[in-house]
């Protein structure tokens, strides 16, 4: 694989044992309207750095995989008029030797991020495996790449638009464990709880940490999920979740929309059907979980320096 770009301020931390943590990219440019996605690119950075880590923002540019981006670069990837590539996995061998700017999944941040030697990824919402999937066949690469890929994944659960059971039975069959962070529900995004449990609870920094460093020593090479509920204030009432979801699923179907299209379609779709709530609560779960990844990464270093 072309080897990572990575900035100075990132290498350094890296070679000193000192807490880093990636960041996804697909988030600010297929998750969140222009604009407002350069100021949550910041706030995610902030919340990192307040944690006591340093923030790793992955994305491709002009071919090459670049983790850490300056303040010029998150504007390249925030700016619709650059038309960045959603790259999952698979797409980041094409865009490389095509020279493409493109915007990396969960799945295609966590292979780089890995590659980079970084072990703790904060995001949104994982991809996981749709409504319907027995006849489309669509399940989210995230759960391959966390599968196959020793990082920890920080997140808000999945969005209730997907088969969240499916997705945990997918998460089981695939050996990731998964953390509810001081909940026993898995969270469902814009929701703090879903109908579906956590086969394990931690409740707080520290014992994630203390999961992921004993997860290292079992064999196999699947990462771990730590699931954070989005913070109170900014859960989505229940009744707008439940319109904004049957629409969603309606305007999927109406539309035939399919393959990489669905999650950014569907994101676009609540962010104006909600009036900007949606937005308020993606911003702030993100803000959260990257702060939470923070204070792991923290813990990490500490158990390994
Ligand atoms: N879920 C969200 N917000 C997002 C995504 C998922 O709530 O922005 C993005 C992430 O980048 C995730 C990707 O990795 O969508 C999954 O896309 P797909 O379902 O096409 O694999
Ligand atoms: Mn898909």
């Amino acid at each position: 694989m072309s080897t990572p770009s990575i900035t100075e301020e990132v290498e350094s931390a890296l070679a000193e044992n000192r807490p880093v943590v990636a960041l996804e990219s697909t988030i600010l440019s297929h998750g969140l309207p222009p604009g407002r996605n350069r100021e949550v690119a910041d706030r995610i950075e902030g919340a990192v750095r307040a944690a006591g880590a340093v923030p790793a923002t992955i994305a491709v540019l002009g071919g090459v995989p670049r983790v850490g981006l300056t303040a010029a670069e998150l504007d390249r990837v925030c700016d619709p008029a650059n038309e960045l590539v959603k790259l999952s996995r698979r797409d980041l061998g094409a865009a490389f030797a095509l020279g493409r700017d493109g915007a990396t999944t969960v799945a295609g941040t966590a292979a780089l991020a890995h590659a980079a030697g970084i072990g703790v990824f904060a995001t949104g919402g994982l991809g996981g495996v749709h409504r319907g999937a027995r006849e489309t066949w669509d399940v989210s690469a995230d759960l391959d790449v966390l599968a196959t890929t020793p990082v920890l994944v920080v997140c808000s659960g999945v969005k209730s638009i997907l088969d969240i059971g499916a997705t945990l039975e997918l998460l089981e069959t695939r050996s990731v464990p998964v953390l509810g962070y001081r909940t026993d529900r898995f969270p469902a995004f814009y929701r703090r709880e879903s109908e579906f449990g956590v086969p394990w609870r931690v409740e707080s920094a520290a014992e994630a940490a203390a999961v992921v460093a004993a997860h290292r020593g079992v064999p196999g090479e699947a990462g771990v999920l730590l699931a954070n509920p989005v913070p109170e204030s900014f859960e989505m009432p229940a009744d707008l979740h439940e319109r904004l979801l049957a629409d969603g699923l309606e305007l999927l179907r109406a539309r035939g929309v399919r393959g990489k299209e669905v999650t950014p379609v569907l994101l676009e779709h609540f962010h104006g059907a909600s009036g900007g709530v949606s937005l308020d609560s993606n911003e702030e779960l993100v803000v959260s979980n990257a702060a939470l990844a923070a204070g792991v990464a923290v813990e990490l270093a500490r158990l390994e320096g």
